[in-house]
């Protein structure tokens, strides 16, 4: 760092607050050689000086500040644009407790194998301490987390998606002297490192040990690779946690449906990566429900910690703090909300720009960009203009619809929980399961078509039980057991559905409108939930008839809306028969509840 920054280095008192994470601080530090050492504060100030140490060094380009006042663009290195599963790997003692949806290594040779990658790659950077908080920073359902970083992009970032720096360190602090005074360990916090290397595909690996709630990083700077307590910490070491400690951690959005009387609902719902859960947490009403009074709030875009209540309920947080949004297909018709919200204080990476300096993305508009996500002149040879994978990182607190209990430390109680997938064919609109075993399967037995999110082919139809295959950090078997055990005595659990906005008709165009019309699912869902609904016995569970659902000033015809909720018996039978071969693959820790449903 230069000039420009007055980071200072390691503070020893600060350090000594807290033995455990100084000494791995110290550790680490001996390994990866960094010229120096910055504990992040999490300051307005910091940030200011990090992204001009970025700008000066043009790893951050500043955006039009008539149209977008604060906000950047960063590219990432073109090898470096997706979570890359197949470097990802779960490493537990047994190999089984991994499970075979995860790629596995045994510890200690992950641990060396990384390591020796790790050995002198800060030499002439600065190492960041980066003390954060998943979750707001007074819940009891919060966990926390420190990722040491050689990225100040990643600083950043985890300044805007997390509760970052003295907040945090005070609540690890004090965590750390609860644990000792009770004669547990100390280091209850999350440990990730993480380093850019030499961002070499083939020097890149993401590993995580649960038991030792560890995550390596190396050699990649983009999103879910990098910015440990999002899909590393969130998902795959908090689910393994969750598990130990009864409560969920799930890949979810969570969003309120206010009624015209002013009562609201509260909806998980899971769905692959790409496939809108930001549209869906930050959905507008048509027109007709605006006008009857109601509203949809914002609680979190993309992951759910839940835990049943003293009343039995499931009360849900989000952990994150921030989005960190696929940018293309968001457009004023497709998510007002999320324009309005990136319209400020905004990092956007990968985007193309216009020729004012604009941040630009396909579907945003029809204006033609002037360069590409690479900064190379716009040519439609070239393919996207961004980069389909592109992102926006923003603090939840802009969202306009961000919802006023969505910091409440007790979360928020959740009415229904959702699946969802990208089926262009068999699924029905909506359809909700028999009971919670029978939830659990709807869940378990979820597929989508691939997007550009992962790195890999997209468009193909993969089973992704919960949307968790990439995020689940131990076997799916244990997992679906798990969530089993919530169905106990005095439990007062959600209601499970299954919804698919993605059926096409025959010349490839989606049948069901989406974005905010799929409102009138979510109030038959509310409905459903309040016993105020009616519904239609089907094999694969419940479903609305025309009746059930409200239309009025739908634009979908009658026979579109049959036809979405028609069930294909014997395509049902093909999924049933390719939903037991699947669960086969996954060995004999599938719960047998589960088998004979
Ligand atoms: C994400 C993802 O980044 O699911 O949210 O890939
Ligand atoms: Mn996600």
């Amino acid at each position: 760092m230069n000039a420009v920054t007055p980071l200072h280095d390691t503070d020893p008192t600060r350090g000594s607050r807290l033995e455990a994470l100084n000494r791995w601080v110290k550790e680490v530090a001996a390994l990866t050689r960094p010229e120096r050492i910055h504990w992040c504060d999490g300051s307005q100030a910091e940030y200011d000086c990090l992204l001009a140490a970025m700008q000066a060094e043009g790893t951050l380009l500043p955006l039009n500040p008539d149209t977008h006042p604060n906000c950047w663009l960063h590219r990432s290195d073109p090898d470096d644009v997706a979570r890359v599963e197949h470097l990802t790997f779960v490493c537990t003692r047994e190999r089984d407790d991994a499970g075979p949806n995860n790629h596995w290594m045994a510890p200690a040779e992950a641990h060396a194998k990384i390591d020796a990658l790790f050995e002198g790659c800060m030499r002439g950077r600065t190492l960041y301490v980066v003390p954060y908080c998943m979750g707001p920073i007074d819940s009891p359902l919060a966990r926390c987390g420190v990722e040491i970083t050689d990225s100040p992009y990643v600083v950043a970032n985890m300044r805007i998606m997390t509760r970052m720096g003295e907040s945090a360190l005070a609540r690890i602090e004090r965590e750390g002297a609860e644990g000792a005074a009770r004669g547990e360990r100390a280091d209850t916090f999350v440990k990730g490192l993480h380093s850019l290397g030499e961002l070499d595909p083939e020097r890149r690996f993401i590993m995580h040990f649960p038991e030792e709630l560890t995550i390596k990083s190396y050699g990649s700077g983009y999103g879910g690779n990098a910015l440990l307590g999002k899909k590393c910490h969130a998902l795959r070491i908090a689910s393994w946690q969750a598990r130990q400690e009864g409560w969920l951690a799930e890949h979810m959005l969570i969003v309120g449906i206010e009624n015209p009387q002013g009562e609201t609902h509260y909806i998980a719902a899971a769905f692959p990566s790409a496939c809108g859960k930001t549209n869906l947490a930050m959905l507008i009403p048509p027109e007709s429900y605006r006008e009857a009074g109601w509203k949809v709030w914002t609680v979190g875009d993309d992951i759910c910690w839940m835990r049943p209540g003293a009343d039995g309920r499931l009360w849900a947080i989000n952990p994150e703090a921030g989005f960190f949004g696929v940018a293309p297909g968001t457009s004023a018709r497709s998510n007002p909300n999320a324009l309005a919200t990136i319209a400020h204080d905004t990092i956007f990476t990968n985007v193309a720009v216009t020729d004012d300096n604009q941040p630009w993305w396909e579907g945003l508009d029809d204006r033609v960009p002037t360069l590409d996500w690479q900064g190379r002149p716009y040519d439609p040879a070239n393919g996207p203009a961004a980069h389909p994978n592109s992102r926006f990182t923003v603090s939840a607190r802009q969202c306009p619809t961000y919802s006023p209990h969505a910091e409440d430390p007790q979360g928020v109680p959740i009415s229904a929980i959702v699946f969802g997938g990208r089926r262009a064919s068999l699924v029905p609109l909506v359809f909700e399961a028999r009971d919670w075993t029978h939830g659990v399967l709807v869940g378990a037995a979820m597929a989508s078509e691939t997007t550009a999110a992962a790195a890999g082919k997209t468009g193909v139809v993969r089973r992704d039980p919960m949307a968790m295959k990439p995020f689940c950090g131990y076997h799916y078997g244990d997992y679906f057991s798990h969530w089993l055990s919530f169905d106990e005595p005095g439990a007062k659990l959600p209601k499970i559905f299954h919804v698919n906005w993605f059926r096409k008709d025959a010349d490839g165009g989606f049948i069901w409108p989406g974005f905010g019309e799929n409102l009138r699912v979510l109030e038959w869902i509310v409905r459903r939930v309040e016993g105020r609904a009616g519904a239609v016995d089907t094999p694969i569970g419940k479903v609305p008839s025309i009746r059930d659902l409200n239309l009025g000033g739908a634009s979908v015809s009658a026979a579109a809306i049959e036809a979405l909720v028609a069930i294909d018996s014997d395509g049902w039978q093909r999924e049933l028969d390719e939903i037991g071969t699947f669960f086969d693959g996954l060995g004999d820790r599938i719960p047998p509840a589960l088998r004979t449903r």
